[in-house]
C-alpha cells in the first residue's frame, strides 16, 4: 500500500492535493500534516500529524512510524509574505527542503515532490514563452530560495540518486482554500468581490500579464509527474508549466461577461515590482514531451467554475 505525506496540507494546494490523493490511493494511504493542532474539515477523512517541517527529529519520527515512502513538501512562505520576512522565509524554505532531501538520501523516503515557481525567473529572463533553460536572476527572497532549492534537488538526484520531482507552478487559482500570501493572489481575490457584488481593488496594474493555472490542472500535473516512470523524468531541477497567461483586465473582462455590473479599480502596491520581474507566459514543451503534460482549463472555463463555486465552499 502506498504511504505518502503532504506537508503543508492545510494550504491552498495541500487541501486539494490531499483530497485528490486520498480519492486515488485511499484515505489511510495519505497523511496530511501542517503546523496546526486542529484538523481542517476537508482533511478529516484520513490521518493527520501536527508537524513543523523544520523539526527534523519529529519529521523523521512521523515518516518512520507511518512507513511513509513519498513526501509532498508544500510548506513555504510565498512571494509577498517572504518579502516582509526575508530571513525567516529563507530559513523555512531551505531547511524544510534539506530535512526531506536528507531522509531521501538515507533511503528512508523513496520519492519527493517539491514545488518551485515562476518566481525563479527575473527581469533579465525572456518574458514571453519563457524557455525551460534561460537566464535566471530572481530578485525576491522567495525566488532566490526556489532557485537554490531547484539546484539542490538536481544535486541530490545526481549525487545521491534521490528521486525528487518538481514543477515550477504558475499562479494557482482555486476556490476551496484561500491563497497564502503570493503576488498572484489577486486572481483569486477578484472572484470573491465579483460574487459579493463589490467593486474590486486590484493590487497589480491592469496590463500585468502573468502565467496562471486552474488548481485542477495543477493537481493533475503533480500526481502525473509523481506517477510517471523514473526514466521519463529527464529534468531533476524543476519543470516549466504553462497554463493560462492573462492580465487583470482580461480576467475582469471574462468575469464581466457573466456579471455585467462588476466593477474594478487599480491601485498597485509593492507586489507590482515582484510581478514585473516574472514572465508573462511559459514554454512547457519539456513537460509535454517527457511525461505527457497537457492543460485542460482556459480562461473562460476557469472563470465559469470559479464564479459557480467561490463562497459556496
Ligand atoms: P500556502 O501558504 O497556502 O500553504 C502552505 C502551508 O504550509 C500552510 O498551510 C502553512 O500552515 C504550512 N506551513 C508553513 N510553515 C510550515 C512549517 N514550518 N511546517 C509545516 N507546515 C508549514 O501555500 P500554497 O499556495 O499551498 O503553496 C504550496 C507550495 O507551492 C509552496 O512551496 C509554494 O511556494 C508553491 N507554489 C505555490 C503557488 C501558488 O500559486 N499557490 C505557485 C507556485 C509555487
Ligand atoms: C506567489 O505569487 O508567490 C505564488 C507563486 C507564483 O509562486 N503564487
Amino acid at each position: 500500500m502506498k504511504k505518502a505525506i503532504v506537508i503543508g496540507a492545510s494550504g491552498q494546494i495541500g487541501t486539494e492535493l490531499v483530497v485528490e490523493l486520498r480519492k486515488r490511493f485511499g484515505n489511510d494511504s495519505i497523511i496530511a500534516s501542517d503546523l496546526g493542532t486542529t484538523v481542517k474539515e476537508a482533511l478529516k477523512d484520513g490521518p493527520y500529524e501536527q508537524l513543523d517541517v523544520m523539526d527534523a527529529d519529529r519529521l523523521r519520527k512521523i515518516i518512520v512510524t507511518h512507513e511513509v515512502q513519498e513526501v509532498y513538501l508544500l510548506a513555504a512562505l510565498l512571494s509577498a509574505t517572504a518579502e516582509k520576512n526575508p530571513d525567516f522565509a529563507w530559513k523555512l524554505n531551505m531547511e524544510g527542503l534539506f530535512n526531506v532531501l536528507n531522509l531521501a538520501k538515507e533511503g528512508i523516503v523513496k520519492k519527493v515532490f517539491w514545488p518551485s515557481s515562476i518566481a525563479v525567473f527575473g527581469s533579465n529572463t525572456p518574458s514571453d514563452n519563457t524557455p525551460q533553460y534561460t537566464i535566471m536572476e530572481p530578485s525576491t527572497v522567495y525566488g532566490i530560495s526556489k532557485l537554490a532549492g531547484e539546484r539542490w534537488c538536481e544535486y541530490y538526484a545526481k549525487q545521491y540518486q534521490v528521486d525528487v520531482r518538481s514543477i515550477r507552478y504558475p499562479g494557482l487559482i482555486s476556490y476551496t482554500s484561500l491563497p497564502g500570501g503570493g503576488t498572484t493572489d489577486y486572481a483569486v481575490d477578484i472572484f470573491y468581490s465579483a460574487k459579493k457584488n463589490e467593486k474590486y481593488t486590484c493590487f497589480l496594474k491592469e496590463d500585468t500579464a502573468l502565467p496562471m493555472m486552474y488548481m485542477e490542472d495543477a493537481i493533475r500535473a503533480t500526481i502525473d509527474l509523481m506517477e510517471a516512470p523514473a526514466e521519463d523524468i529527464k529534468i531533476r531541477s524543476s519543470y516549466n508549466l504553462g497554463g493560462i497567461s492573462c492580465t487583470p483586465t482580461e480576467i475582469y473582462a471574462a468575469i464581466k461577461q457573466e456579471r455585467p455590473s462588476f466593477e474594478i479599480e487599480y491601485n498597485p502596491d509593492f507586489r507590482q515590482k515582484i510581478a514585473d520581474s516574472w514572465p508573462s507566459s511559459i514554454d512547457d514543451s519539456h513537460a509535454q514531451s517527457d511525461w505527457g503534460w497537457k492543460g485542460e482549463f482556459d480562461l473562460e472555463k476557469m472563470v465559469k467554475i470559479m464564479l459557480e463555486n467561490v463562497l459556496e465552499h
